[in-house]
């Protein structure tokens, strides 16, 4: 029974995937699950004894600089080991102009608005433009993906940002400053000899700074509270779309959250909306429920698994 719903369930979408113009996708936690990046709530959503979501605050980093930078560390070093999965690739072919007329015919734009800032959609991209570079002899730019399909909504973690002047620089270096790594290493041989809590505490002199003017710098993320950069152009993609995947996302978070609902109110309410995530989790009803593992349910639903 639960198979032929389901497989019925993929004829709609897939018939509901082909007339599809403005398609977007809105990704979270869940789709770097299975590169191993921990989701930010349930299971694996502590850090050291802490809640990851009570560390991503502007008041956590004024109280406590320290303490913030070397959960970004971790972060930062966890994202680097990292590689993009299943899922990230797929929806990194969804950015190639020839794959996306084949996969939804009908589509004149695809947008990724991710909440995850670990860089791993834009590594997917890179990987599908190395991979299609090498099998097509001279590739147009209707064989690559195309890069500006991607929006980082809550900001990367590569970014290291001024707290004065705003001025970010892009800077993947491993360990960003010696004090992080020195931290990392002494919290580690502590908690090995037997301590259950131990906080290391380096002086603000000590962790990272402006290259222009010398203040402390921050994640270039966005925090609880702080505005979303980039939200008139999302707002307007949003606008357009008449179907919207939701991806690895608890839509515990606005304005990320709203976005399938406004999707679905589109056009005289003739948007569509698809989930996938391994439990439901929609604020709002949706019309396709893939409960799986996205790095495995995504490829198939959107027909990619053999494409390349
Ligand atoms: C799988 C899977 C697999 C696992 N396959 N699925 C009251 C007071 C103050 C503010 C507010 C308020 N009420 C509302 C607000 C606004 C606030 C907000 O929404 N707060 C709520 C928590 C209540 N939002 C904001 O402040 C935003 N800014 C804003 O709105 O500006 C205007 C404004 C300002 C002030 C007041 C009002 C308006 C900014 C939000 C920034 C969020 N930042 C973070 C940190 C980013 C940096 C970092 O990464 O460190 O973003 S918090 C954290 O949550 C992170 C995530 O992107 C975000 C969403 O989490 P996500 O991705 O959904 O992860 P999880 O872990 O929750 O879910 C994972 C899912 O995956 C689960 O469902 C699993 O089942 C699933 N899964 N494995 C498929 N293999
Ligand atoms: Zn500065």
């Amino acid at each position: 029974m639960e198979a032929a719903l389901r497989s019925r369930n993929m004829e709609e979408f897939r018939r509901v995937l082909h007339a599809a113009k403005n398609i977007i996708v809105v990704a979270g936690a869940g789709l770097s699950a299975a590169s191993g990046i921990p989701t930010f709530r349930g299971a694996g959503g502590m850090w050291r004894s802490l809640e990851a979501v009570s560390l991503a605050t502007p008041e956590a980093f004024d109280q406590n600089p320290s303490l913030v930078w070397q959960f970004y560390h971790y972060r930062r070093e966890a994202a680097l080991r990292a590689q993009p999965n299943a899922a990230h690739l797929a929806l990194a072919k969804m950015m190639v102009p020839s794959i996306l007329a084949r996969v939804a015919p009908a589509a004149q734009s695809f947008h990724l608005i991710t909440q995850n800032v670990d860089g791993l959609s834009t590594r997917a991209i890179q990987a599908v433009a190395e991979e299609r570079r090498s099998a097509l002899s001279s590739p147009s730019p209707q064989d690559l993906p195309n890069p500006s399909c991607l929006i980082e909504m809550h900001g990367r973690l590569f970014d290291v940002r001024c707290t004065q002047c705003n001025h970010t620089v892009l800077d993947f270096s491993s360990p960003l400053c010696s004090a992080l790594h020195e931290a990392d290493k002494e919290h580690t041989s502590v908690i090995q000899a037997g301590q259950k809590e131990h906080e290391v505490k380096i002086p603000v002199s000590e962790l990272p700074k402006c290259s222009e003017c010398g203040s402390l710098a921050r994640p270039g993320v966005v925090w609880f509270g702080e505005e979303i950069p980039l939200l008139e152009d999302i707002d307007k993609i949003v606008a357009e779309a008449d179907l919207c995947l939701v991806v690895g996302t608890s839509s515990r978070v606005s304005p990320a959250a709203n976005f399938a609902m406004e999707v679905r109110a589109n056009n005289n309410r003739t948007g569509r909306v698809a989930e996938f995530n391994i439990e439901s989790s929609s604020r709002g009803p949706v019309d396709f429920r893939f409960i799986g593992e996205c790095e495995t349910e995504l490829p198939e639903a959107l027909g990619l698994k053999d494409v390349e």
